[in-house]
């Protein structure tokens, strides 16, 4: 290892890596120590550290600009339905703040920045007449990003459904309007963006939306009816693809952003590794591993039986269509075992006491963004992998000068970027990460209540100040190495 520079006491001292290790000297060995501990988690030359946010959770604006409705203002409108009967109505008004939001980005130092386009902004209707206001909007914020060196990777759905659909995904045209409106925007913005995911999460607006009802549109189909919907969601993906790169100069990078269920294995043996790689294979059959592999996978047909989504000549293909980089959103492990079962692998139940974040479903286990990322490219030889979303929740109160020491914030995220630095170092293809959330936003459900940003937003004022976790992002990124 190469010497490394350091000072001490005031003065220049040049160590090499091997005498820090080896040196017991006090009272230089906890430095020479830390030192180490430094470079071991050092990220390579040109990783791209990032920030992410999505349409409704920040924009506000939500009547502004020619916008139509999206099913999640349909549902934070209806009562109950949220915390507090809370809207994204205004959010963090990025609408109208997008060049404050780049400016806490810049000095942040983020080389990008993954947003969303909210659909019925660009299509009030959902389909039919574009909004010029909308894409105007779009352009704006794309174009100060790219003045400030930031690079926009934009996802092109994150669940804001436009009202006007009849039915939502429930309804196949659905999936074809996506691909025009991805058609269109990739058209319009493909000479400045060259990252585009289609979709975000397709469990949160196929299951949450249509079979637990949490989510919008906040229904309880049956099962066969669900399959129906989620089988119109990745077809929607899979069309998007083809339509994003009939639209868009070649180079152009296509990708998804999908919070598929990691399976850590209970522990490091071949048998749990590999119980753990077919967990991840068979517990997202509907979703990535049906778009990774062109078909829906013998275990899941044979699951679902008489409810299994009914198949166009064609779907598959598309579903199927090449991408460029898969974006992983991770946030929470499970853990598999080997067992005799049919399957040959089990998944243990989280004991009563496992340990967990701020919102109840953020259980901790920094090992999980590893094994995502293994699990993934080892199943489907993936040629990059970004993290798309990580971060967490945190009560995040003021001190009485307006400080906020998130400790419990930066604890989670340095866990994980030492676990993804370990997928670096064995070769997997990460290129980047973005952190969940530049600010603090709209949680959904959660309304206001669960706090994700580095940035804490009085949405009051809209004042938005760093926390101790935005000073800590920025040191990782200046350094390049987890601190
Ligand atoms: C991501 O989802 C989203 O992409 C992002 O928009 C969101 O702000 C961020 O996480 C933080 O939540 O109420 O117990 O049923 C992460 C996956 C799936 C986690 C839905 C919360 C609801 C849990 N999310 N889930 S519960």
């Amino acid at each position: 290892m190469k010497g490394i520079t350091r000072r001490l006491f005031g003065k220049s001292v040049v160590a090499s890596a091997a005498t820090a290790l080896s040196g017991i000297t006090l009272p230089n060995a906890a430095f020479a120590q830390s030192e180490a501990d430094h470079l071991r988690y050092r990220y390579p030359k040109g990783f791209l550290w990032g920030c992410s946010t999505a349409a409704y959770q920040v924009e506000g604006g939500a009547k502004d600009g020619g916008r139509g409705p999206s099913l999640w203002d349909t549902f934070s409108h209806t009562s109950g339905k949220t915390h507090n009967g809370e809207t994204g109505d205004v959010a963090c008004d990025s609408y109208h703040l997008y060049k404050d939001d780049v400016q806490l980005m810049k000095n942040l130092g983020v080389r990008t920045y993954r947003m969303s386009i909210s659909w019925s902004r660009v299509f009030p209707n959902g389909t039919g007449a574009p909004n010029p206001e909308g894409v105007d909007y779009y352009y704006r914020v794309v174009d100060e990003l790219l003045e400030n060196k930031i690079t926009p990777y934009i996802t092109l759905f994150h669940w804001d459904t436009p009202t006007a659909l009849q039915g939502g995904w429930q309804n196949r045209d659905t999936s074809r309007a996506f691909a025009d409106y991805a058609a269109y925007v990739t058209k319009k913005l493909g000479d400045r963006v060259n990252h585009w995911m289609t979709t975000n999460e397709f469990v949160c607006f196929t299951d949450l939306g249509y079979a637990i009802g949490q989510f919008a549109p906040g229904l309880r189909l049956t099962p066969g009816q669900v399959n129906q919907v989620r089988h119109h969601a990745i077809l929607a993906h899979g069309l998007a693809v083809q339509a994003i790169r009939a639209n868009t100069p070649s180079g152009t990078q296509v990708g998804l952003a999908e919070n598929a269920p990691v399976f850590c294995p209970v522990m490091e043996t071949q048998e749990h590794i590999e119980a753990a790689r077919r967990a991840t294979r068979v517990e997202n059959a509907p979703f990535l591993t049906a778009l990774m592999e062109g078909k829906y996978i013998d275990e899941y047909l044979q699951r679902e039986g008489a409810n299994a989504p009914k198949v166009e000549p064609g779907d598959m293909a598309a579903i199927g269509s090449r991408l460029d980089f898969v974006g992983l959103n991770i946030y929470t492990p499970q853990y598999a075992r080997a067992s005799n079962s049919p399957l040959l692998y089990s998944v243990e139940n989280y004991p009563e006491s496992y340990p967990h974040m701020w919102s109840p479903w953020l259980t901790l286990g920094p090992e999980c963004i590893y094994w995502g990322v293994r699990n993934v490219c080892d199943l489907w030889r993936i040629p990059q992998i970004y993290i798309t979303e990580n971060g967490t929740s945190s009560s995040d109160v003021p001190k009485p000068d307006g400080q906020i020491a998130d400790t419990d914030r930066v604890m989670y995220l340095r866990n994980h970027l030492a676990n993804l630095h370990r997928a670096v170092v064995e070769g997997y293809p990460v290129k980047g990460y973005f952190l969940w959330s530049l600010m603090d936003n709209f949680e959904w459900a959660d309304g206001y209540s669960k706090r994700f940003g580095l940035h804490y937003v009085d949405f009051k004022t809209q004042k938005r100040t760093p926390k101790l976790s935005a000073e800590w992002y920025k040191q990782v990124i200046a350094q390049n190495a987890v601190l």
